[in-house]
């Protein structure tokens, strides 16, 4: 739901913030919750803060997604405290008198947590020491989680990433045909039926226990990083919506799918979708990188192939919300949905192309 200035004005009390709103300007990042960077005078001085509507269509239970925040955040606060480092650096909400780190009434389900001063996100990006710095930041976003009792978190989206039951549910879908489009997209229908068996090999060696599950962040958009204004030094790992056990190519596959293609996931440019090796390499640079010591044999070989999986995943999850009638996504016009699956469809299969030459990056930085 959009939230007007006056709910924000109201919702600053609740959440024990002493001040008058300023203004409420929408983020327009996300594609599932409603996000609002407002600023309030607190006694002369504007502060910012980042406040959110949760989707509950998406998230229906979103107070397990709240208590696995609370869990993680505190476990990596502790650890950075351990460090000697500053227990901030990890993303934080403000909780309520009543000891909650949300607020729900019949109008919504809120969260504020504090704007990190002096940052910047990307939504694209060149810059490959950048990159490299993504990389890194997810990559350490793992090792800091990866003493964490995994049975403790709630799934919050059951088989987020289980990628053949992704498709299987697509083909479902695509029988009921309940909104008449799927004649339409026939022909992206066969390209992703050609998908299915390269995009099930990381669910068919995690059945063979070849994989293991790890606490995983499982939405590693770029923009999911704040940046430091000035150095471009990753500070902080956002949107932990979606922290569940996973695998480690998720994580790595979802960036090198959002950050290293030449051009944005919903551009209609399809002829200029196509995997950037450079940005791959520097991504990959930071993320092995960082847990190289912690990966198993199959994990270092099906690295490359997670961000062919994940775009074919997300190539299906697009096109799914297209022939189901755009319940899911965020849709900024009438094909938007479409026009994602088939930029995601197109980089699928320059990734099979690729495969190899992927690969031998990631040997190389594992060696
Ligand atoms: C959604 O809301 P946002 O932009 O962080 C989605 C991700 C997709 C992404 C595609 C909970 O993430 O899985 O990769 O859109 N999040 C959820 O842009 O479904
Ligand atoms: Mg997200």
């Amino acid at each position: 739901m959009t939230i007007t200035g006056q709910k924000a004005a109201e919702l600053l009390p609740v959440f024990n913030i002493n001040g008058d709103l300023k203004e409420i300007f929408p983020i327009t990042n996300g594609n599932i919750n409603q996000t609002y960077d407002i600023s309030v005078d607190i006694n002369g001085k504007e502060k910012h803060f980042v406040l959110q509507d949760i989707n509950v269509f998406v998230f229906k239970n979103p107070r397990q997604i709240m208590k696995n925040i609370e869990l993680i955040t505190t476990h990596i606060a502790s650890k950075l405290e351990k460090n000697g480092d500053d227990r901030n650096k990890v993303m934080h909400f403000l909780y309520t008198g009543e000891g909650k780190n949300y607020f729900e009434d019949g109008e919504g389900f809120f969260r504020i947590s504090e704007f990190v001063p002096e940052s910047v996100t990307y939504n694209s990006c060149d810059d490959l020491n950048i990159l490299r710095s993504a990389g890194k930041a997810f990559g350490n976003f793992q090792v800091m989680l990866s003493d964490f009792d995994a049975s403790k978190l709630f799934e919050t989206i059951p088989d987020f990433h289980n990628t053949r039951k992704r498709f299987d549910t697509f083909f479902a879908h695509v029988k009921e045909d309940c909104c008449g489009r799927v004649l339409s997209v026939a022909e992206e229908i066969s390209q992703i039926e050609n998908l299915y068996s390269p995009a099930v090999l990381l669910n068919r060696l995690l059945d063979e226990k070849k994989l293991p599950l790890r606490v995983t962040h499982n939405d590693t958009k770029i923009n999911n990083i704040i940046f430091d204004k000035y150095t471009n030094e990753a500070k902080t790992v956002i949107d932990l919506d979606t922290v569940m056990p996973g695998l480690v190519a998720h994580d790595f596959g979802d960036a090198i799918r959002f950050a290293a293609n030449k051009v944005a996931e919903d551009s209609p440019d399809f002829s200029d979708v196509s995997l950037d090796m450079d940005r791959f390499e520097a991504f990959a640079q930071g993320f092995v990188g960082e847990l190289k010591d912690s990966l198993n044999r199959t994990e270092i070989e099906t690295m490359a192939t997670g961000a062919f999986t994940m775009t074919a995943e997300l190539a299906v999850r697009f096109l799914d919300d297209y022939i189901t009638g755009d319940k899911y996504f965020k849709t900024l016009y009438a094909e938007h949905n479409l026009v994602r699956a088939k930029n995601q469809i197109k980089l699928a299969y320059d990734m099979l192309d690729k495969l190899e030459r992927m690969n031998d990056i990631i040997y190389k930085i594992a060696e």
